[in-house]
Parts: structure tokens; sequence; C-alpha cells
């Protein structure tokens, strides 16, 4: 009822508006800029339209400091849900802000950049084409389908109208700057001392710390991730980060803060080497106290860089070969605008770079998926499970950082498939067989195989940056993600490309 009340007064405002609008249009001076204004009510009338008509698909920003920005929520059978990171880029951005009747998108963001995700996500892997009126008509994982932690909300910060789009570059400098950070150690020049409690083992527990002479208290979760455990553990001399959470699974929620925006790069020897908020920071629940797991026996993941220069190569394929690929969203997304524009789309030609990716656990444990067994896909296309959603990407990126092409292979099936001597494989993709990574053993994607490659149609010729990452969103834990990374040179010409000077690097 007072949706409908809303509605009416609103329709009554829009008219009143253009009305006077209307009446004052007899000055030919004042001409444009009258119209420049009217096109901005209109807009901003359509967005407060669309947000009261509670219809599906509906989008909306939260978190943000105003309208224009904010983690992305779209509704669905009647509830609002968040949307995932995972894919996330200027297109779907894009789409987003136009929804909601702005220019377009400044910014998309990741990482939950305006808090937590507050809902079960709706959305995971969404890919847009860019033609796409509202977001849910782009492709995506299905509703409510998601693997995704609430640290990975998607969001936007939304162009208000041309002249912010113009200004782009300088509110993107904006958006960069964080609050301000310190070393723990240069603030707090007392000592501080960390501890695990709460745990079952001792090796488990919620964050302490307890700064010079002041109680115990505990971090912070915002931002707490494997690379800040690690230093935790080393430090504590328990091995290596299993697992870093945000929650108060091992208590903690009646304790005082003490310290918050913990951030480190992961190599430290202690936590004081780290930085952290100068003024104590954290908004949101109570539960969001810092925790983790320490482990000695870790996997390892090394991507083989070699092997990757080696095989890399091109390929021109009909896109009539490529429908398996085109179901598991491993082309460009131009290539499914040819689909829906085209009738002889099929004989259309896509350029794939191809490469072989070749992964070692050089760790001292297996190597398991992140998604437990019955919650593996089942592929049609491919005819296997699907057990880690995004185990490796694939990006080419030109000389600034900025990507330009990207893989899709979606998932893969994690298998021994060479094994140091004296090493007997044990996971077998076949037959819903265990999946996983021995140690010692290395893991093959071949470059003949459906979606081993980048779409690289689109591309033109000129030298670029290739970067193949595995475990990329540290969703497993690691002794070191320093060398789960290729970051080479692509040379690309008309009719030949080559990668080169690879270095390892972190995803
Ligand atoms: C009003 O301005 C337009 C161009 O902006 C011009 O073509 C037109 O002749 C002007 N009309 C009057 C009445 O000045
Ligand atoms: C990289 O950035 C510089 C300056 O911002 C610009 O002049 C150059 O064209 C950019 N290069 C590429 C490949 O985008
Ligand atoms: C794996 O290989 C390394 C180096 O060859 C060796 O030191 C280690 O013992 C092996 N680990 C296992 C579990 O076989
Ligand atoms: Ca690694």
């Amino acid at each position: 009822m007072k949706a409908k009340m809303n509605r009416v007064v609103l329709i009554f405002g829009f008219w009143i508006t253009l009305s006077l609008v209307s009446i004052c249009e007899t000055s030919n001076d004042t001409w444009n800029k009258i119209r420049e204004k009217k096109a901005r009510i209109v807009k901003k009338l359509k967005k407060d339209f669309r947000k009261l008509k509670k219809q599906e698909g509906a989008v909306k920003l939260v978190g943000g400091e105003n309208e224009y920005e904010g983690n992305v929520e779209i509704l669905h059978d009647g509830k609002w849900g968040s949307v995932c990171d995972d894919e996330w880029d200027y297109l779907e951005a894009n789409v987003a802000c136009r929804q909601l009747g702005f220019d377009g998108a400044i910014k998309p963001t990741t990482n939950g950049h305006f808090g937590q995700a507050r809902r079960k996500y709706w959305m995971d892997n969404v890919y847009c084409d860019g033609s796409e009126e509202e977001l849910f008509k782009c492709r995506f994982d299905g509703w409510g389908r998601s693997d995704c932690e609430s640290s990975e909300a998607a969001g936007v910060i939304c162009a208000r109208d041309q002249q912010d789009r113009r200004d782009r570059g300088a509110i993107r400098d904006e958006v960069k700057a964080k609050p301000e950070k310190q070393r723990i150690k240069d603030i707090h020049r007392q000592g501080v001392a960390i501890r695990l409690a709460g745990g079952r083992v001792h090796s488990e527990g919620r964050l302490e710390v307890k700064l010079g002479n002041s109680d115990w208290g505990v971090v912070c979760g915002d931002g707490w991730s494997l690379f800040e455990a690690a230093v935790v553990c080393r430090q504590l001399g328990l091995g290596y980060a299993s697992d870093a959470v945000q929650t108060n699974f091992f208590g903690g929620e009646k304790m005082p803060m003490a310290i918050s925006g913990v951030q480190c790069h992961g190599d430290e020897n202690s936590l004081v080497d780290c930085l952290h908020d100068k003024v104590l920071d954290c908004p949101g629940s109570v539960e969001n106290v810092a925790s983790l797991v320490c482990l000695r026996d870790m996997p390892d993941l090394v991507f083989d860089h070699i092997e990757l220069m080696r095989t890399a190569h091109l390929e021109d394929r009909q896109l009539f070969w490529l429908q398996c690929a085109m179901e598991e969203n491993c082309v460009a997304s131009q290539a499914y605008r040819i689909q829906k524009e085209s009738e002889n789309w099929h004989l259309e030609t896509r350029r794939l770079l191809r490469f072989t990716a070749r992964i070692l656990n050089a760790g001292t444990a297996d190597f398991r998926p992140s998604v437990p067994k019955h919650l593996w896909e089942w592929h049609m296309c491919h005819m296997h499970y699907h057990s880690m959603e995004v185990f490796a990407t694939f990006d080419v990126l030109d000389l600034n950082g900025s990507r330009l092409a990207e893989g899709h292979k979606a998932s893969f099936c994690l298998e021994d498939n060479q094994c140091l001597p004296g090493i007997e494989p044990r996971y077998k993709c076949a037959n819903y067989g265990d999946q996983g990574i021995s140690v010692n053993c290395t893991d093959v994607y071949r470059h003949n195989i459906d979606c081993q490659w980048v779409d690289i149609s689109e591309l033109t010729p000129g030298e670029y940056v290739f970067k193949v990452a595995v475990n990329p969103e540290f969703k497993v834990g690691e002794m070191s993600f320093d060398n789960n990374a290729a970051i080479c040179r692509l040379r690309y010409t008309e009719s030949f490309a080559a990668v080169h000077g690879c270095v390892m690097g972190r995803p």
C-alpha cells in the first residue's frame, strides 16, 4: 500500500516537474540547460520507479556512502540477494549502473569493497556482453548457485553524468586511497604479544593480541586472509596457514577489539611487521573475529612456466567446433554476440591462444578441491565432474596491466597425471573418482583439450603480458603462493604468437 502511494506521488511529481520545465521553455538562451535538467530528472525518476516496483531482476546498491556506489544486490523470487565478484568486470558493472539509470560505471569493485555480502548470493560468474539492459539478462551460473564466501561481494561505482565519465581517472585515484594504515610496531612500541585461543587443538583458534599492558583483545575480521594468518602461524612456530576465517566459531565476540585492518604481505616473521588501521575501525557484526587454523603439512602448487612457453601457439577454429566450449563460457563475449546476430555463426572462426598448463604439488600434503564431493557439478559437455570452480585463470593484459582477454576454463578435474618415480598416482577423474593432486605428482592440462586457451580474436597484434595462475583466489591454503603464477610477455603478430620471458609470481 505504501509503495503504491509512493508511486502515485512520484508520477504526480514527475508530471508537475515536466510541466514547469515546459513553461520555462520560452527563452532560447536557457533551453539547453533546461533540456539537460529534464533528462536528469527523467533518469532519476525512472530509477526510483524501478526500485519501487520491486520487480524480478531489480538491482540496488548497498553499503556505499551515496546512492551511486555500493555492493550490488538483485531481486529474485521476491528476495534480495548478493552478487559474487568472480568474473566481475567493467562490462558487468556498466550493465548494473545503466539498469539503475546512471550513465555507466566508473569502476567495478570486488572483495566486498563496500562491506561483506549481507545476503545469500543470487548470482555468480556473471558474464555480460555489454548490450544487456538488465543484469539478470547476462549469463550466470543460475540463481543461488555459487561457491563464494561472504567476503567476495561485487559492487560498482556508477557515473552520475557525462562529466563524471570524463573525470573517471581522478575518481579512480580517489577510490584507491584507502584509510591510512601504519606498521603495528611503529604505533605499539611497548611490545605486542599474540596467542591463539578457543580452538579444539593448540594450532587453531581466534587470534588474541596484547598491546603493552592492556588486556588481551581480538582482531577485526575485515580483510583477514591467508596472508595474515601465514604470519601468525610462522611467528608461533605452528607451520603454515590452512584456513583464515572471519567468524566467532572460536569465540571472542565478548572480548574487546584490539586492532583492525591487519594487512601483511605474507612473508613477515612477526605480526608487528604488518600494517593495521591507525584508528580502530571494525564496522559490522561482533562475530567478525579474525581466526585461523595452522598446519605443518601443506600442499604447494607450482606452475610450470617452461612448459607454458614451450607449448603456446595459435589456432583458428570455427564456432561450430566450439559449442561445448561456449556452454562453459570458454570463448570471449563477442562470440555470443555473433551467435545471436549472425545466421551462419557456426562458420565464423575464433582465434585461440592455446598452451599446456602443468601444475606440480611440491608440498608435503595432498592438494584437495575446496568444494566437497557431494557438491561437485556434472558437466555434460565434457563428461566429468567439476570440483573447483576457479582453479586457474588465464589473462592477457596490456603493458599497463589492464585486462584485454581472459580464459574462462570454467572448472578443472584435478588428478595425478604424472608422478615422480616411486609415487603411485591416486587421484583420478574417471568414474566419480577422488580428485586432487598428490605430493610430487603433476596435473597436466594439455594444449589440445577443450577450453585450454584464451580467445584472443578481438586482440590487435602487439606486445602484451600473459598471466596464468593456479588457485588464484587462495581458496585452498598452500605453503607459498609466490610460485602459483607465471607472468610472461606475449608477442602477437597477425599469424604468430610467442610467450617468453616468464617469471614466477603471486596470482
Ligand atoms: C535558438 O537556438 C538555435 C540553436 O541553438 C537556433 O538555431 C535558433 O534559430 C534559435 N532561435 C531563436 C528564436 O533565437
Ligand atoms: C599506458 O598508459 C600510458 C599513460 O597512462 C599511455 O600513454 C599508454 O598509451 C598506455 N598504454 C597502453 C598499451 O594502454
Ligand atoms: C617429493 O620429492 C622431494 C624431492 O625430490 C623429496 O625430498 C620428498 O621426500 C618427496 N616427497 C614424497 C612424499 O615422496
Ligand atoms: Ca604454491
